[in-house]
């Protein structure tokens, strides 16, 4: 079916395929949650998080949403349709049978919640107490495309139970030391357990017919076993990356720009073993350039690696954050058109310009890249 702005259709199999209709997160009251077993594997020991809980400065959500909405602006200036989602409130606790967190966290990152897949949109589980109920805040939209898109799936992974059997008990010390976690994470020992099926939607990246997952702290073993059995006709590769002491998300570890091109963030590299499909498939993988930046910026969960956080726009167009002037340059090497974005300021919010989108719609349809198994 062609692309209508005014007809809502779901429709996204890859990371790089013409994109027409988005959804852009709001930094509105998003809070620092309490401290809950994946938070205190996941802040990096040095934070200035460590401790602090609590609504963020009014003035930095404002600062935020400016830069969220000047990306949006910028989006519908070139024609795509944004959606935005509907902010819950965030101070509200998490009380299940199971646990009780005193906080939520916010709506920044839809990338974290939702994952498409073809017609399909699927709710993550998510893996930290305080975004148990993050969907709500993109229930709204669901329920829109659900109305106008008859093709269009809304699903949901069953909600985890997030009891402290969820996480290894070895983790939740402030002082494990970055040698120690390099150890845990090359042996495959993360902070969450085998308990039940956890994955974040932002661990998983979409090659057309083939889905490619991170194994870390916010994806479990039997979330990716669960993602298999949920999409049968696809095939789920587990990935990993020995380098990270705090594997959250693969967005700012491996970030393919268009079919055959892939950027690894070189102290993450893709494990040797795991590279033989792309290489056999006549893929490449290329170091990414380094971060413009020492440090992120304040009160951030982060890595500097957010530079390698784009949103591509079609398979010779990307937006790179502005100040990151070295990914910028090696996007051009590669032959992509530079759109620059501002949106460091946010960053603290969930992430970059991937973190903070989700597709609703790109053009074409489910290829296979790697047809040589
Ligand atoms: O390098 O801190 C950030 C991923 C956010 N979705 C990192 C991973």
């Amino acid at each position: 079916m062609e692309w209508s702005a005014g007809r809502t259709q779901v429709n996204s199999w890859n990371e790089w395929d013409p994109l027409r209709h988005v959804i852009v997160g709001r930094a509105t009251d998003c809070h620092i949650p309490p401290n809950e077993p994946a938070l205190e594997a996941k802040v990096p020991e040095d934070s200035d998080m460590r401790g602090m809980w609590g609504k963020r400065p009014q003035e930095s959500i404002d600062r935020g949403n400016e830069l969220l909405d000047g990306f949006a602006a910028l989006l519908e200036a070139r024609g795509i349709r944004v959606d935005r989602p509907d902010p819950i409130d965030f101070s509200q606790p998490v009380t299940t049978p199971d646990f009780h967190t005193g906080s939520q966290f916010g709506c920044m990152p839809p990338r974290d919640v939702l994952l498409t897949v073809g017609h399909e949109m699927l709710e993550a589980t998510m893996s930290y107490r305080c975004r148990w109920f993050e969907y709500l805040c993109y229930r709204p939209l669901m329920q829109r495309y659900f109305e106008e898109d008859p093709r269009f799936r809304h699903e949901a992974a069953p909600k985890p139970r997030l009891t402290d059997a969820d996480y290894h008990k070895d983790y939740l010390s402030e002082k494990i030391g970055v040698e120690k976690r390099l150890q845990w994470a090359a042996d495959k020992h993360f902070v969450t357990t085998e308990e039940e099926p956890l994955f974040d939607a932002a661990d998983v990246l979409r090659f057309g017919r083939d889905l490619v997952v991170q194994h870390g702290f916010t994806t479990n073993q039997k979330g990716i076993e669960w993602l298999r059995r949920h999409f049968p006709d696809h095939r789920v590769h587990a990935v990993n990356f020995p380098g990270d002491p705090y594997p959250i998300h693969i967005d700012a570890t491996f970030t393919p720009l268009r079919p055959g091109l892939i950027l690894n963030n070189p102290q993450r590299r893709l494990p040797e073993g795991q590279r033989e499909m792309f290489h056999r498939n006549g893929w490449e993988i290329v170091d990414a350039a380094q971060p413009a930046h020492n440090s992120p910026p304040p009160l951030c969960y982060s890595s500097t690696w957010l530079s390698m956080n784009v949103l591509v726009l079609d398979p010779k167009t990307v937006c790179v954050e502005k100040s990151e002037v070295y990914q910028a340059e090696q996007m051009d090497r590669l032959g992509m058109e530079v759109i620059p974005v501002e949106l460091r300021d946010a960053y603290a919010f969930g992430g970059g310009l991937h973190c903070c989108t989700a597709d609703v719609y790109r053009e074409g349809g489910c290829e296979d890249y790697f047809p040589k198994a």
